[in-house]
């Protein structure tokens, strides 16, 4: 070996042991925060359901409890519910959440309901009718961890299975990120996301007054606004159980229309 080779290899030996030590320090640090933290730190799984009988007990057993606690989480699962007629809060209630009974009618209601009572340092939010995926639940509080504000899961970066989404929704979903990208000058890819992540102060920092499913499309609007920093984070999305509540046309344009509000009026 010449010396130009052996010092060649000496410097890359050296790069790689730097990189190697300040992951050790990062994760040390991070290892020590959460033992510090731990049984401190808790996060709600919001689970809004209106009429989900046929998926909320299936997407309450997905939830990695167990691994969030191991992690030091205390973890509450909260059904918030729009007046269900069916089973959906007999089966929540026996697998162990709480439910809450939401103000008003309709999913922007539900959540504004449940942000109102919220006083949990982390919370993920999902549909109640098993197309999201549970076990991304410690990816988005890994990144609520790293500094993000909100988290929004992005179908439209993973894998969505056929069947899950008609085209007609696709296609407006599309639309409507778009346009929310344009108003707004932050990227998103799925707008209409059913799959979130927040902070306890990103949560705080939200103004909303949405009844409906533009509540969406508000949150991501509210926290641009609040220059909340926004993670998106890819996700896959499966074909719900029992029947969906959403109109696509009409839902399409109020949540085009609650873009154009926010964005314009003050
Ligand atoms: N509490 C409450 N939940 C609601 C209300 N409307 C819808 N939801 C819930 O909100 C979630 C989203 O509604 P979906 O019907 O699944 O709408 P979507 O996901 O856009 O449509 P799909 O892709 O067909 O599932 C589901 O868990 C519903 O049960 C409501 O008025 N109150
Ligand atoms: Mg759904």
């Amino acid at each position: 070996m010449n010396v130009a080779n052996a010092s060649k290899d000496l410097g890359s030996e050296l790069t790689h042991m730097l990189r190697d030590t300040t992951k050790l320090t990062l994760r040390g640090g991070r290892e020590m925060e959460h033992i510090r933290n731990n049984g401190n730190r808790t996060v709600s799984v919001l689970l809004p359901a209106l009429n989900e009988e046929d998926g909320i007990g299936e997407v309450i057993d997905s939830v990695p409890r167990e691994l969030m606690e191991k992690k030091g989480y205390n973890v509450k699962l909260i059904v918030v519910d729009g007046h269900s007629t069916d089973k959906t809060i007999a089966i929540a209630e026996q697998k162990g959440a709480k439910i809450v009974m939401q103000n008003g009618k309709g999913k922007g209601f539900a959540v504004r309901t449940a942000f109102g009572l919220n006083n949990t340092d982390f919370l993920i939010m999902m549909d109640a009718d098993g197309t999201y995926p549970c076990d991304q639940i410690p990816r988005f509080l890994e990144h609520l961890e790293d500094g993000a504000d909100m988290v929004m899961g992005s179908r439209m970066l993973g894998h969505v299975e056929s069947g899950s989404m008609s085209e007609l929704n696709r296609a407006g979903n599309r639309l409507l990120s778009f346009l929310a990208h344009r108003l707004y000058g932050q990227k998103t890819t799925d707008v209409c996301t059913g799959m979130w992540g927040f902070t306890k102060e990103a949560i705080e920092a939200l103004e909303l007054n949405s009844s409906g499913f533009e509540i969406e499309a508000e949150m991501f609007a509210q926290a641009v606004k609040a220059n909340l920093s926004i993670h998106e984070v890819p996700i896959d999305y499966t074909r719900r159980r029992g029947q969906a509540k959403l109109g696509s046309l009409k839902c399409g344009l109020m949540i085009a229309s609650k873009l154009l509000r926010k964005r314009f009026v003050p």
